[in-house]
């Protein structure tokens, strides 16, 4: 049914940026107290009800570097990373304060000095010759995983290059390969049927172990740490609603900007938000999922950005509540974006 692709292909593009413009708020690294997850609630309640005057709600790094790889790979029609670095580069000396990283700064200080005539060093030397980990790489991968659509080892090359502009710690790499993964699963399902949440996360580990153990896991303390965590994302979906506090959740799988104790907790967040979830009220899943994530706390935007870019994947745009589209900067842009993707990689 290409009608409700399409709608996936946008509801993803805009799922990451409802999550990071609704998330950005709550980004100050801490948990959410029980009167901020208040605040949360009704914030969520009076944007998606009737209609009302405000500012836009602004979107961060994640939105503007989403933005910027969707409109190379529609530019370009292929990956090309030049295209690209200088795109995430031009966005961020426009708006040089939309909360970035500070590591992926100094890149992009490189790059320009560069005349990006040397694109891979300069993410190289981060962090003393490690690169970063952080969840920087997974945070934009959604235009990536759309533009694959098609073709799971294109997905993974496309991912691995457009990701070490930035990140080349395998951590980071291997991180936004699992959003990507993720979100290639959801657009594949039909949202009309219930999900089984247990293939869903056993055919994301059958994949990160078939990617940590073809990468060498040499230097890490974990060879298979994505592995690892999603087991652990497994084993806490199966607990009962009740019992599952934020602190367990936030302990276990983490909710920082680390890209892997933040890619396995936004999963969880899509997969949780199937059913009902205390201390959340709505019967709209979408919501519930952005809305989960942004609770935990910690790297709010990001979080519930991955979170929305999964959950849009899955159910679409029709799940997507209008009123509070609208309180999001860009959002016709995003929905256009979606489109575009769509029709250059499943409607040529
Ligand atoms: P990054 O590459 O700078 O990584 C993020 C952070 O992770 C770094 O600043 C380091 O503290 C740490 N880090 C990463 N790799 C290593 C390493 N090898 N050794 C030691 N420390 C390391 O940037 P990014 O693009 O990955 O970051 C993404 C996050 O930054 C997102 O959450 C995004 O929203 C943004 N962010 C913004 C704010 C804000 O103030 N608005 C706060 C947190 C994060
Ligand atoms: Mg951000
Ligand atoms: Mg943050
Ligand atoms: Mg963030």
């Amino acid at each position: 049914d290409l009608s409700l692709l399409r709608s996936k292909f946008r509801g993803s593009m805009l799922g990451v940026l409802i999550g990071d413009c609704t998330g950005s708020p709550y980004d100050n690294g801490d948990q959410l107290t029980s009167g901020m997850k208040l605040v949360l609630q009704k914030s969520f309640d009076k944007l998606e009800g009737p209609p009302f005057k405000a500012p836009v709600m602004q979107f961060t790094d994640d939105s503007a570097m989403t933005n910027s790889l969707a409109k190379s790979l529609i530019d370009q029609k292929e990956l090309d990373v030049v295209d690209v670095a200088k795109k995430f580069v031009k966005c961020y000396y426009q708006e040089p304060n939309r909360g970035y990283g500070m590591g992926v700064i100094t890149v992009f200080q490189k790059l320009r000095g560069n005349k990006f005539t040397d694109i891979s060093s300069p993410a190289k030397e981060q962090f003393n010759g490690q690169g970063s980990w952080g969840n920087g790489g997974a945070m934009r991968v959604a235009p990536a995983a759309l533009f694959s659509y098609e073709n799971y080892d294109k997905l993974l090359d496309t991912v691995r290059n457009v990701t070490q502009i930035t990140h080349t710690h395998k951590v980071g790499i291997d991180g936004a390969i699992l959003q990507a993964t993720a979100i290639y699963q959801s657009l594949r399902l039909d949202p009309n049927e219930e999900l089984n949440v247990i293939n869903f996360i056993d055919d994301l580990i059958c994949k990160m172990n078939q990617i940590e153990k073809d990468e060498e896991g040499l230097g890490l303390s974990e060879p298979q740490p994505y592995k690892v965590q999603l087991c652990i994302v497994k084993s806490l979906i199966s607990e009962n609603d009740e019992g599952l506090r934020d602190e367990k959740v936030i302990q276990k799988l983490g909710n920082s900007v680390a890209a892997l104790y933040s890619v396995p907790t936004a999963i969880f967040c899509f997969l949780r938000a199937q059913k009902p979830i205390t201390g959340i009220q709505t019967d709209n899943p979408f919501r519930r999922a952005v809305q989960y994530a942004i609770s935990l706390g910690g790297d709010t935007d990001t979080i519930g950005s991955m979170t929305g870019a999964i959950a849009g994947a899955f159910y679409g745009e029709e799940k997507i509540n209008s009123n509070l589209l609208q309180h999001c900067e860009a959002s016709e842009e995003f929905r256009i974006l979606g489109d575009r993707l769509f029709e250059l990689s499943v409607a040529r």
